[in-house]
């Protein structure tokens, strides 16, 4: 299966959590919505409605979350997403409607750039009308929801489904614009217990944020620089933790990001100099190694090892081939972020690139634990024949 879809997009976020609770693994096709790739030809063949997700399975190319979601249902059906007595179905598939029929539609970016774009609207409109309708649909669902007792730990009953699906995704794009929540208790708890469950954070759109020196990924890698002898200095990043960061624009985001990591690298050179220095990072983390490459002369013979890296960041890959340094670049394949048109040009600029098949973007097979510690394992592979070359 390939999912089309866009970290951000709230009903690519439904599909994903739908895949997720089916335990069903898939390939992720990334369209950057702000940069428009929903309108290229070679998306509109896909989707013709100019929108993601979509799904392609079985030699089919679906569209429209709610459809590919029953579409799942009806091909996986365990665990169920919808209840079994026609009363109840309908129950959830009125909850679900409420935000993928009444609330979403009038809020989506395609929306939003008519209201600023050829309407004139202010941010400051945009953001009361993003809110009030949001608001408007939330004041119905959490009557809903606390007014009936067929609500549970979740939408309805204890088990997650479908409402859940469309509820968590509305639930992130109101924090987006920094809705209060107070008034709807019920909706906040219901949220709450979604996102305890793996399924749900594994498919929120900044998934991967927040990944830190002591997780796999990057704790392995240093401890075979630490075993060669290498003073190591860890820089873990916050940014994740702070309202708002995610939101920033591009370029304040980048200086941001360099400020914070030419202020560890000055830290990190001020007592003595090295013969060699290997910068390793991953995700977020290879944005702030690009700035550093890219714009400080004391890394210019350095080595880097670029893991999982933000290949469809703006300015991303220009700025990696705009310096000449020995580098290894790992991806997994189904990695939102794996591009293998920026991957040619990675190894064309002489850059070692290793895919591993089947791994997103914490290096992890989805539904498979030993499949798991066999990528971990090849990335560890990659890294340590480029660090012991
Ligand atoms: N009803 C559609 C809505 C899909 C939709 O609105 N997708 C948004 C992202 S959440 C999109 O692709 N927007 C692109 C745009 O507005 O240009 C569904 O449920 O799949």
């Amino acid at each position: 299966m390939k999912l089309y879809g866009y970290f951000r997009s709230s009903a690519a976020f439904r599909v994903r959590i739908a895949l997720g609770l089916k335990n069903l693994g898939y390939e992720n096709a990334f369209i950057h919505l702000r940069r428009g790739e929903q309108c290229a030809p070679g998306f509109l063949a896909t989707n013709p409605q100019a929108l993601v997700p979509a799904l392609a399975d079985d030699g089919a190319l679906l569209t429209q979350s709610m459809a590919i979601i029953e579409y799942l249902e009806e091909t996986h059906p365990t665990p169920p997403l919808l209840p079994r007595r026609p009363t109840e179905r309908a129950r959830v598939r009125a909850l679900s409607q409420v935000v993928a029929c009444d609330i979403h539609p009038i809020d989506n970016l395609r929306v939003l750039t008519y209201l600023t774009g050829e309407l004139k609207v202010t941010e400051e409109a945009l953001k009361r009308w993003y809110n009030h309708w949001i608001g408007l649909g939330f004041q119905a669902l959490e009557t809903m929801l606390a007014g009936n007792p067929a609500t549970g730990r979740f939408c309805h009953g204890d088990a997650p489904g479908l409402a859940d699906i469309c509820l968590v995704p509305q639930a992130f794009n109101a924090k987006r614009y920094a809705l209060d929540m107070a008034p709807y208790p019920t909706i906040r708890r219901i949220v709450d217990a979604c996102m305890a469950l793996p399924e749900f954070d594994a498919a929120r759109p900044e998934k991967g944020r927040g990944y830190r020196s002591n997780m796999p990924v990057l704790y392995y890698p240093m401890q075979h620089l630490r075993a060669r002898g290498a003073d190591l200095l860890n820089v873990d990043y916050t940014y994740d933790l702070e309202p708002g960061f995610t939101e920033l624009p591009a370029a304040p985001a980048q200086a941001r990001i360099e400020g914070d990591v030419r202020a560890a690298l000055d830290a990190a050179l001020a007592f003595r100099t090295y013969d060699q220095i290997t910068v390793v990072g991953k995700s977020l983390g290879t944005v702030a190694m690009s700035l550093l490459f890219a714009h400080d002369l004391r890394l210019a013979k350095a080595r880097g090892v670029w893991l999982t890296p933000l290949l469809r960041d703006e300015g991303f890959v220009d700025r990696v081939l705009g310096c000449r340094h020995r580098g290894v670049v790992v991806i997994g394949t189904t990695d939102s972020h794996h591009d293998a048109a920026q991957l040619t040009r990675l190894r064309a600029h002489g850059l070692s690139v290793v895919e591993i098949a089947g791994a997103d973007h914490s290096i992890e097979i989805r539904g498979d634990v030993m499949a798991s510690l066999g990528a971990l394992t090849s990335m560890m592979q990659a890294v340590t024949n480029f660090l012991d070359r």
